[in-house]
């Protein structure tokens, strides 16, 4: 390929020796030069022999660049990654997938990238579709009739195209539904034949700027109007700011909207940031479900702007419970576009007065412009915590890693399910990325890495918290840290429990009158306890800990720092006090999840 291109940099000097000229190319030589006409900048996988053609034409001829591949190991990690990527962008990266067993690993992370709707490509690949070109037993396991099927539930679009030309028009198309809202991930399944086919010379390649996802659709000006009367007139206007980019133009105008409006703002820790949590405005500390004082707050609303607030319906019910929501609604979202069979995360059905199927980034401007500005301040009370103690637990955590990042620009890629959202406050779209979307755990490590990847030398620190359970079923993935040198601090929260359901096995104990204490069984991670600092170190991390002193935990937490600023990856295991803070188990993070 033309050298002179303007490449993505290899991030590691996985460099590979040049190869003769060669005048005959292969198919997978064709969709490598698609992708990377797509600007993909990266491919994070785990081989396999279905798709070693594309490998092949990764490596040798795009030269390992722009896309350069990310080994990972294991599939869900690989699109754990491109998730955190494009949770901390916005733009796509690919994964791709081995035929069959590959995907199957990968689904509970493409499932997460769907619930939490960003870009993604996902590239698998089948053993031979024409059966007279499979070898024996091992291409014939590793072909499925209708692949695809395995993951349609929980991607946008899905294809197995039959030609090389097709599969360009298939990745064009991959490309640009992922990438229109709402976002979400695509699969593109890559017969091994076509692959693997010679095909002389490169059929030409469209131009991806002709296929690009489409401008933000734009509200229509009657509703705009009236959705800004409603606000305007409002005794107690109340903004659910929920889905929204990671863009500072956004976030600006979400406070001046709210403060042209004086309207209160709520926010959600399920999601990233999307307001400041410390403005006057802001209503309650950013909670996966309302807490009682929240719910109440909402419920003294008369009108409401949800934008795209993810479980819309779910909070009406926290406030207003089985009756009639007495409150106008004003809905911003078109997420309704992605709403399907097999997947019930659309959520119950809220009501809405006045429906903005469009995305919060183009009807808030719009709204900004309309709304006339209301004089009467609503200063919200402040989130309360419980006193701190001498306890390492997840409260002293949060305190610490106030202390030492004070100054500093920090990206949270990862909070554990036992955070109060009191306990840091978020000033920056890029302070806080949200959870993974889908509730499956593991997803935590991949992640962090593909979110630190994308914050790479931009002088802000990836730092995350995660539950050791979390930690443990995804640590693998911080291999793929060290080995392409992409620094990122870990806390892990280790309770040394999948404590969240301890939490569960208790509420089932009292409810049929049996013992609370067994509720450990079937949960600790105990005997053995394992070395999470040793997991780190055997991966070419530093790893510290574990840290079992309060008074240790700030030293500790200032030496990750460094280590990360020195360039490395760094897991400091933090034994924290079983337990969450009252007020978050209040709000509900118990909950069946
Ligand atoms: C893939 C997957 N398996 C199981 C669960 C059920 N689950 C929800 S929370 C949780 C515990 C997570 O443990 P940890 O990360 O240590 O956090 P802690 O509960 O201890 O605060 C489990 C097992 C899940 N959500 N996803
Ligand atoms: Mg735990």
């Amino acid at each position: 390929m033309n050298a002179k291109e303007n490449l993505v940099p290899n991030v590691l000097a996985e460099t590979p020796k040049p190869g003769p000229e060669q005048k005959e190319i292969w198919g997978s030589d064709a969709i490598a030069a698609m992708l990377r006409a797509l600007d993909i900048p990266y491919l994070a996988l785990n081989p396999g022999a279905s798709y070693r053609g594309l490998h092949d034409s990764i490596v040798n001829y795009l030269g390992n660049t722009h896309p350069q591949m990310l080994l990972c190991l294991h599939e869900e990690s690989a699109v754990a990654i491109a998730q955190g990527y494009a949770k901390a962008t916005g733009k796509m990266m690919g994964a791709v997938v081995h035929s069959n067993v590959g995907l199957m690993h990968a689904t509970m992370a493409i499932f997460n990238a769907w619930c939490d709707r960003v870009p993604m490509l996902v590239l698998g690949a089948t053993g031979p579709w024409d059966a007279s070109k499979r070898r024996p037993w091992i291409d014939w396991i590793h072909t499925a009739a209708d692949q695809g099927a395995l993951v349609r539930g929980y991607t946008k679009w899905d294809n197995q195209p039959g030609s090389v030309t097709a599969a360009y028009d298939a990745l064009l198309r991959a490309v640009q539904l992922a990438n229109t809202a709402p976002c979400g991930p695509t699969y593109v399944n890559l017969d091994a034949a076509l692959q693997e086919a010679k095909i002389g010379p490169l059929p030409a390649l469209p131009d991806p700027a002709r296929f690009r996802a489409p401008e933000p659709v734009m509200p229509a000006e009657r509703l705009v109007q009236q959705a800004a009367k409603l606000l305007s007139e409002a005794k107690h206007p109340v903004i659910l700011a929920g889905r929204v980019s990671r863009s500072e133009e956004g976030w600006k105008q979400r406070v001046a909207l709210a403060e042209k409006l004086q309207a209160r703002v709520f926010t959600d820790i399920k999601i990233g940031c999307s307001f400041p949590t410390d403005h006057p405005l802001h209503a309650a500390p950013p909670a996966t479900f309302l807490s009682p004082d929240a719910a109440r707050l909402l419920r003294e609303a008369d009108v409401i702007l949800s934008l795209d607030w993810v479980d819309l319906a779910g909070a009406l019910k926290a406030a207003w419970g089985a009756e009639p929501v007495s409150a106008k609604v004003i809905q911003v979202s078109a997420d309704a576009h992605i709403h399907r069979g097999w997947s019930m995360d659309y959520q119950g059905l809220p009501p809405a007065d006045v429906y903005l199927l469009c995305e919060p980034k183009a009807a808030v401007p719009a709204l900004l412009a309309a709304v006339k500005a209301r004089v009467a301040p609503a200063p919200a009370p402040a989130g309360t915590l419980p006193p701190a103690s001498d306890v390492v637990s997840l409260r002293t955590l949060a305190d610490d890693l106030n202390v030492a990042t004070k100054d500093m620009d920090v990206c949270l890629t990862r909070l554990p399910l036992g955070w109060n959202g009191a306990y840091r406050h978020f000033r920056h779209p890029l302070d806080y990325l949200g959870t993974e979307g889908g509730g499956g755990v593991g997803a935590g490590p991949g992640i962090t890495v593909g979110a630190a990847l994308a914050l790479k030398d931009s002088g802000r620190m990836p730092i995350a918290i995660m539950g050791d359970g979390d930690f443990l079923m995804g640590v693998t993935a911080f291999w793929t840290a060290t080995h392409y040198k992409i620094p990122c601090l870990i806390l892990v929260a280790n309770n040394r429990s999948f404590f969240n359901d301890e939490l569960h096995q208790e509420r089932v104990a009292k409810e049929r009158s049996r013992p609370v204490e067994n509720r450990w069984i079937g949960q600790r991670i105990d005997e053995p306890d394992i070395d999470l600092a040793m997991m780190a170190r055997a991966q070419g991390a530093q790893g510290i800990g574990p840290v079992k002193e309060r008074g240790e935990l700030l030293g500790a937490i200032r030496k990750g720092i460094e280590a990360v600023r020195q360039g490395a990856v760094c897991v400091i295991d933090v034994r924290v006090a079983p337990g969450y803070d009252t007020n978050v188990t209040s709000s509900g993070a118990s909950q069946k999840r």
